[in-house]
């Protein structure tokens, strides 16, 4: 008997040609247009630092993670991109949740793209990783201020979460999306077509005819309408539509801080800020509105007096339409008569081509009593942008900056009196302009968002105003501006001390304990000129009011980094709306 002998059929595989995944994604974030990149390094993503430095993109390494987050969240505001943040496991992403944060609760788009323990690890607690409570979480961190954070858990997968992580960040409201990769992921191979799907190009909800038709109807009948902006306005890059709509109907416009800039500060229908740092006018005309129509705003704490109806928004009366993107906004602090869920541009546009043409009601002496009640609050420290004091009045160093940057520089403000004292006073007539943390408010914003705004447009000035306690907090910003060859200009308020919150605390408590910065009882004041010059930058410590203008035009034509040093009074930003806080604290024996 024969045997037959068993018939293999070798059928050859086609060859997959692969190369290693993080050089993949390297090509993939420039076919994104990442241009560049913020971050720190650490031994979890040097694989992907490799393929950086053979790609177009720019990493900006800067000495501490809060940093790299916050300059990349500078430069998204100045370029309309999305930031991209680059941090180690552990204490990289634990010192970026800060920025991370602080980007978040001000809806600005970013992309983390983080290194994390090597997969083979899971559940050993390798070196570096975060899980006392549970393994490889350590990006669950970063989970109640992104919108999705994703963890890579096969290199096959990095390509849909990469597309994933930039669609979503810029989708409806925009937000930080992090995308935690274990090591060994970047160091794998994968197909190298793998990279195939971009994000979609979105369109931007609009809103219907009727109910345009509706709102405009609203405020031409309305007898003391109010048009309200927040920063969603000035993320839209819908400020044209709003002075467009505002002239057609002749109403007085009102910001939050982030809005402001929406209508140049010399518009005759400004009202300026509202809330506890804004100004008489705005907060009357709120008010005592009969209907109010808020875009691309959160309606928060701070711009609505902690929503006491006597000082800022009393709804109702008032009657609230609310034009937003994101719907939970909508009725959350206040019974809203109509709420639209809208690109801010789309919806802006819509009302004021419908308004064009359209009469409205009489708006009597309206500019006028803009313009007093403008001048009246003004009057109340105007006088001080020419004093000569020394130290200085804060109010001269909104003047001599004011003087010096052009119309179209960047002013990125911190914490304390250098953002509410611009918010309130400073005149802002370019839209963009003004960059500020706004609901995290968080010190050491500005000195770092400052490079990032830089890098996005490197040639317009740009000049972070800051305390003394905001600069001293991360002043490694210096040697992060030298490297990268970044002129910015710090600008620090020297009040040696915690300013804003020492004057709080003594209003209430009759000292300043814990908020100055003091050595043996005496008034401690570093040398922070002299430290940018230790930097290699260039330092400036004024020591006259007349010193401040020359010293800032100097700062703007160098091609280096400079720090000027201001010393100045702890004088209070006035305070016409409310905060619920000072109702709060209660003095003891
Ligand atoms: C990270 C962080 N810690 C604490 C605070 C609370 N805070 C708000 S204003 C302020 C003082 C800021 O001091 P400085 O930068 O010197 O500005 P000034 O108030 O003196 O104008 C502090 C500590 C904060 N906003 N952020």
């Amino acid at each position: 008997m024969s045997t037959v002998a068993p018939h293999t059929v070798q059928h050859a595989e086609p060859a997959i040609e692969t190369r290693i995944a993080s050089y993949l994604l390297t090509e993939y974030l420039e076919r994104l247009g990442v241009d560049v990149i913020f971050g720190l390094c650490g031994h979890t993503i040097i694989a992907l630092l490799d393929a950086l430095e053979k790609s177009r993109i720019r990493f900006v390494s800067t000495r501490h993670e809060q940093i790299a987050a916050h300059a990349a969240d500078g430069y998204a505001r100045a370029s309309g991109k999305t930031g991209v943040l680059l941090t180690h496991l552990g204490p990289g992403l634990t010192n970026a949740a800060t920025g991370v944060a602080n980007a978040a609760l001000d809806s600005i788009p970013m992309v983390v793209i983080a290194g994390d323990v090597p997969s083979h690890y899971f559940g050993r607690h390798p070196h570096q990783e975060v899980n006392l409570h549970q393994d490889a979480d350590q990006f669950q961190i970063f989970r109640p201020f992104c919108k999705r954070v994703y963890r890579v858990d096969r290199v096959e997968d990095l390509p849909r979460i990469m597309e994933r992580a930039f669609h979503l960040a810029r989708s409806g409201r925009p937000g930080p999306v992090l995308v935690d990769v274990p090591m060994d992921i970047f160091s794998a191979d994968l197909a190298v077509d793998a990279f195939q799907h971009v994000p979609a190009v979105m369109a931007h909800p609009a809103v219907d005819a009727s109910t345009v038709a509706l709102i405009v109807d609203a405020l031409a009948s309305a007898e003391r309408p109010v048009l309200y902006a927040g920063g969603g306005v000035l993320s839209a890059r819908a400020t044209s539509e709003l002075a467009a709509l505002a002239e057609a109907l002749e109403l007085p416009v009102a910001h939050t801080l982030m809005g402001k800039g929406c209508l140049r500060d010399d518009h005759p229908l400004l009202l300026g800020q509202t809330g506890f740092w804004g100004t008489p006018i705005s907060n009357e005309k709120c008010r005592t509105a009969d209907l109010i129509v808020a875009v691309g705003t959160r309606l928060a704490e701070a711009n609505s007096s902690s929503w006491d109806p006597r000082f800022t928004f009393s709804i109702p009366p008032t009657r609230l339409i609310h034009i937003d993107a994101d719907e939970g906004e909508i009725g959350r602090n206040y019974p809203t008569e109509l709420g639209v869920v809208a690109d801010a541009k789309l919806a802006l546009a819509a009302l004021a081509a419908a308004a064009r043409g359209s009469s409205h009601r009489d708006r009597g002496r309206l500019r006028d009593d803009i313009a007093r009640g403008r001048r009246a609050f003004a009057s109340n420290w105007d006088h001080h942008w020419s004093s000569d004091q020394f130290p200085l009045r804060p109010e001269r160093i909104l003047a001599e900056l004011r003087k010096a940057v052009p119309e179209d520089g960047f002013i990125v403000t911190d914490v304390g009196w250098n953002k509410n004292g611009v918010g309130q006073q400073f005149p802002i007539t370019v839209p963009g302009t003004f960059v500020t943390p706004s609901g995290l408010a968080t010190m050491g914003f500005g000195p770092a968002a400052v490079l990032g705004v830089k890098v996005a447009c490197p040639d317009r000035a740009a000049v972070s105003l800051i305390g003394d306690g905001g600069f001293s907090a991360n002043p490694s910003v210096i040697a992060t501006a030298m490297e990268a060859e970044l002129p910015v200009v710090w600008l620090v308020m020297d009040n040696a001390g915690f300013g804003t919150i020492a004057g709080l605390e003594s209003m209430h408590y009759g000292t300043s304990f814990g908020c100055l910065f003091e050595r043996c009882g005496k008034p401690y004041a570093a040398d922070y000129a002299a430290m940018a010059r230790a930097f290699g930058a260039r330092g400036v410590m004024i020591e006259s009011a007349a010193d401040l203008g020359p010293a800032l035009q100097e700062a703007l034509s160098s091609n280096l980094p400079t720090v000027i040093q201001a010393p100045m009074e702890n004088a209070p930003t006035p305070t016409p709306g409310h905060w619920n806080i000072n109702d709060i604290y209660r003095k003891g024996e």
